[in-house]
């Protein structure tokens, strides 16, 4: 009901809309449209309310809600309707929310979105900062009919994707994507993913891909030991403000469209864009992993999204895990 409020408010523009004429269309009471009202401004809508003329619509807030974000879809799989995205103020994790829906069958293509973690997690146990505010926080549920070992391109569509709709919202920034897949901007780090899975041998449950983005979050927002690494898209625009809903929408809107071809073509696709716009290969590298530390030229990736390094003495080596660390940091 909420979000057919939301939609009639914004098709009447500045024209208002009484109170009366919505109770009659959702069949529902006044009071219950009142009530509505309320919780809208309550979560940052400015609504204007006259009793004899009606309501206005004034301002939208740049909150991740299912109306918003759905507003800016058209998508197949990934959020198909507004249904299908659920938004949070607080959570501890968006993966860990995501990861009890899945267990409890969440359709492929659920989303779970927050304006701030608690307990962000990254990768081996590390933190991902998330004030309240600034950052998007979102997970987005797939079931891909494959089994675990070729899971690994699906990781890189999530940076491809995540890379792509930044450039869409901000033609002016050239985000690039570190091995696997963060993102970077002037050499720091805007946005980093988190892609967990539930499979057994044969067969992936689901997939779960986080992904959180600095937008609007400011240095002084996050932890002091980030302050030199981090950026936001923020900072880099100038310090002008982006639009979260924006964002969010463009990386949901590119994801649904990797993800079907993914589905159609494979990973061939994928790893070609991966590579369009990566800014590991070629460099000099050192590939910290469970076995050590493995020093190198970042040379390709191979079909299975393994980063192949060649050694000082020419051998070339795949890493399918691991952390890189360019030459010159
Ligand atoms: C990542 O791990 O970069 C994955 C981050 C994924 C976050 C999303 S948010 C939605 C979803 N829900 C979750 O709980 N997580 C996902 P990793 O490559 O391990 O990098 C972690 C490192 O990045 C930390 O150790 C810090 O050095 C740095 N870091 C933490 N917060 C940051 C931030 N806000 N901006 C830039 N760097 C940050």
């Amino acid at each position: 009901m909420r979000e057919e409020i939301i939609k009639m408010l914004k098709k009447e523009g500045t024209v208002p809309l009484s109170g009366e004429a919505i109770a009659r269309k959702l069949g529902v009471s006044r009071t219950t449209v009142w009530k509505i009202m309320r919780a809208l401004e309550a979560d940052g809508y400015t609504i204007e309310g006259s009793p004899r003329r009606g309501y206005r619509m004034l301002q939208i807030p740049d909150r991740l809600f299912p109306s918003e974000l759905d507003a800016k879809l058209s998508s197949r799989i990934i959020a198909p309707d507004p249904t299908y995205i659920h938004h949070h103020h607080c959570v501890d994790s968006t993966n860990n929310v995501l990861k009890s829906m899945a267990d409890q069958g969440a359709p492929e293509g659920t989303v779970v979105v927050a304006e701030k973690q608690e307990k962000g997690r990254g990768r081996l146990g590390r933190n991902w900062s998330s004030p309240a505010g600034g950052g998007v926080y979102l997970s987005l549920l797939l079931r891909p009919p494959i089994p675990p070992q070729h899971a690994s391109p699906l990781t890189l569509l999530a940076a491809v994707a995540a890379c792509i709709g930044i450039r869409a919202v901000l033609p002016q920034l050239s985000p690039g994507i570190k091995w696997p897949n963060d993102l970077l901007l002037g050499g720091r780090k805007v946005c980093g993913i988190l892609c967990e899975i539930k499979a057994e041998m044969d067969l992936v449950h689901y997939l779960i891909a986080g992904i959180g983005i600095n937008v609007n979050t400011g240095l002084e927002d996050l932890p002091h030991t980030l302050q030199s690494s981090a950026t936001s898209l923020k900072l880099e625009n100038g310090d002008r403000a982006v639009s979260r809903v924006a964002v969010a929408a463009a990386i949901l809107q590119h994801y649904d469209e990797l993800y079907c071809e993914y589905l159609e073509a494979g990973a061939a696709p994928v790893l070609a864009r991966w590579r369009e716009y990566n800014v590991t290969l070629g460099r000099s590298v050192k590939i910290q992993n469970q076995s050590g530390l493995y020093a190198g030229i970042a040379r390709d990736l191979d079909s299975n999204g393994a980063l192949v390094v060649e050694g000082d003495s020419g051998e070339l080596r795949p890493f399918s895990a691991g952390e890189v660390v360019f030459g010159t940091q």
